[in-house]
């Protein structure tokens, strides 16, 4: 795909994230959107798949760590025909194909998170075991900023400097928002690409929301391998993309109501693309 496609396909997983938490009345919004230009990358250009086998053995692994975002990654994997489109419609409901937290049970998931702190631990044993295997395929691990509070994060990140698991790429959301409030009022966490580096880590930074930085960005670090994991610091904004979203300042997790809905459906129309059905 070229920019201008990765850039259209992040606008269809944004209008389908709108759509399928709109059904539902309201849910993880903030997160979902401040993904989808790195998720339209992965998708659209980075990772080898295949939606007819979604466990190919020779596919790149992806772990949401910050799982919480599963409506971003759900209608990245509908678009690309995973399954279909209207599973979208049931969302989080009882009994639905697509729990409210990314689950290994949907085809396409790699691993069921929603327990901040975890998913990047998964990552390490995938990207591990994929090394003692010999295999040459990446494994990608995408947390939030909030999510690094987690001390399990940290653990994870000295084990994957420790067996130099130079297979595993880890983005970190820095949207500069929680649950509850932004990073600075909860938790500072300082300089995150020095961290990483002074663990051992590969570590760049790059506007999250510029699918030619990302692109090249990932390239670089699937191609110069040098025994090291490497993070990649996305500065995003929490909503991006829909600027009525972006300007709640609390927006982690909202009602959506119908008006809300065509508001934010409106501002996308601007970019045409395919939608899940409203
Ligand atoms: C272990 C654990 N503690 C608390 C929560 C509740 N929780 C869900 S999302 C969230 C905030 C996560 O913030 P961040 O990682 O920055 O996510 P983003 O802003 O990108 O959505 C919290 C605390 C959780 N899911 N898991």
């Amino acid at each position: 795909m070229n920019n201008k496609e990765i850039a259209l396909f992040a606008n269809d997983i944004r209008r389908n994230v709108v759509c399928a938490i709109g059904k539902k009345g309201g849910g993880h919004i903030g997160g979902s959107l401040s993904i989808c230009d790195l998720l339209a990358v992965l998708y659209g250009e980075i990772m080898k798949y295949d939606p007819e086998n979604p466990d190919w053995e020779e596919r790149d692994y992806l772990v949401c760590s910050k799982g919480h975002a599963a409506p971003a990654i759900y209608s990245a994997l509908a678009l690309k025909g995973f399954f279909p489109m209207e599973w979208l419609e049931e969302l989080n409901r009882p009994g639905t194909r697509l729990p409210g937290h990314s689950d290994r049970k949907v085809p396409g998931i790699d691993a069921t998170t929603g327990s901040l702190g975890q998913g990047l631990s998964i990552a390490c044993g995938i990207a591990h075991g994929l090394k003692v295997q010999g295999r040459g395929q990446s494994v990608f691990c995408i947390t939030g900023d909030g999510e690094n509070d987690e001390g399990q994060i940290w653990e994870a990140a000295a084990y994957a400097a420790n067996y130099n698991l130079d297979n595993l790429i880890m983005f970190l959301d820095w949207n500069k928002k929680q649950i509850d409030g932004r990073n600075e009022d909860v938790m500072r966490l300082g300089d995150l690409a020095m961290k990483y580096r002074s663990f051992g880590w590969n570590s760049h930074r790059v506007n999250g929301h510029d699918v030619e930085e990302i692109r090249q960005t990932i390239y670089t670090a699937v191609r110069d391998k040098n025994g090291k994991p490497t993070m990649i610091l996305l500065d995003t904004v929490k909503g991006a993309g829909i600027s009525c979203i972006e300007q709640i300042e609390n927006n982690h997790c909202i009602g959506l109501p119908e008006k809300l809905v065509k508001e934010c459906l409106g501002e996308l129309s601007l970019v045409q693309g395919i939608c899940l059905k409203n």
